[in-house]
């Protein structure tokens, strides 16, 4: 058989694999906590098929979708761990394991989903990316989930006093309780396929999410008074054990990366026409969105959270100052 080797190195990898036979084939497990058709399961999908292809083979990836490998704090210890492989995980839950991440979890601080994307492209993200990868997760690339907002079922938030006595569902994350504590409310920690049960049977009164994951959850069915804090806008990864990562030849690093950042194009593509067709579908489904006039009281109420963070990690300062400056 002849091979030509002047294709790109993905080519030259290929063409070694298929000289090679299989016979060195690694076989990944992933994890999505989302439902079929919602970006980031297509992007994921996507990432697998991508991988098969620009290592040639070598590494094949089965997706696990719908959260069935268990819940997101479970699944991101067992990709720590090399239980799983890979995971496309949102930061939020990884904040209490890797500081550095946790800076993205205070309540605004990024202006809007372009600010933050600046700052993982720049020297933010290399903080937080070299945070994470020190905690065994090496993030490969970035993907969107918008800003989150509050919903519940009983009437508009506008203030904060609004959300005086009212039991809040959160991700697990101190941050996310004491932003609901500072706003007077009772946080709820849950894992996220409990949430909507919770909502019906009124074990809380209301939770926080993107567009997709408010609609595709159907709790807008059950919460239907949106309305529009954006109080965080949360990156999320496709992340890595570090080990396997580390495992790696150049070669094959560079052939995941790039499969990995492919799948990003596509996740944030698919995520602005998702969010658009989200927010459509449930106004019509009758959801009150809400616009906040003044968003300032929230962002006031937040001082404690910041201090409390800082408090904690000190040598996190710059950090929180690089983002703030950052235009
Ligand atoms: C979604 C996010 C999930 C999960 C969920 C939650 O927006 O994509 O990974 O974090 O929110 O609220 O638990």
């Amino acid at each position: 058989m002849y091979i030509k080797f002047t294709g790109s190195f993905v080519g030259a990898v290929a063409a070694v694999a298929l000289l090679c036979g299989a016979a060195n084939a690694a076989d990944w497990r992933g994890w999505n906590i989302h439902a079929d058709g919602y970006p980031n399961t297509t992007a994921m999908d996507k990432f697998a098929e991508l991988l098969e292809e620009k290592t040639g083979g070598e590494i094949s990836l089965q997706m696990f979708h719908g959260g069935t490998l268990g819940s997101q704090p479970d699944a991101i210890e067992q990709v720590r761990l090399g239980g799983l492989e890979i995971g496309n995980f949102n930061l939020g839950p990884i904040g209490p394991i890797a500081a550095e991440a946790n800076v993205v979890s205070l309540p605004f601080i990024f202006k809007d989903v372009p600010h933050m994307f600046r700052v993982l492209e720049g020297e933010g993200g290399q903080v937080i990316a070299e945070g994470m990868a020190a905690k065994g997760l090496v993030p490969l690339a970035w993907y969107d989930a918008g800003a989150r907002s509050f919903y519940n079922g009983a009437k508009p938030i506008n203030t904060p006093e609004d959300v005086t006595g009212m039991k809040v569902r959160v991700m697990n994350n101190d941050l996310y309780s004491g932003m609901i504590a500072e706003l007077g409310g009772n946080p709820s920690p849950m894992a996220f396929a409990e949430v909507y049960q919770a909502l019906k049977t009124g074990v809380v009164d209301g939770a926080e999410n993107n567009w997709p994951s408010y609609e595709s959850t159907g709790h807008f069915e059950v919460a239907g008074f949106y309305s529009l804090s954006q109080h965080l806008i949360i990156p999320e990864c496709i992340c890595i054990n570090a080990d396997v990562y580390n495992g790696l030849s150049d070669e094959m690093k560079a052939a995941v990366t790039e499969a990995a950042v492919e799948s990003a194009d596509l996740q944030r593509e698919l995520w602005a026409a998702r969010e658009a067709t989200s927010r459509k579908m449930v106004e019509e489904g009758g959801v009150v969105v809400n616009e906040i006039a003044d968003k300032g009281p929230f962002q006031a109420a937040m001082t404690p959270v910041y201090e409390t963070y800082l408090a904690g990690n000190p040598d996190l300062r710059p950090l929180v100052d690089l983002i703030q400056v950052t235009e």
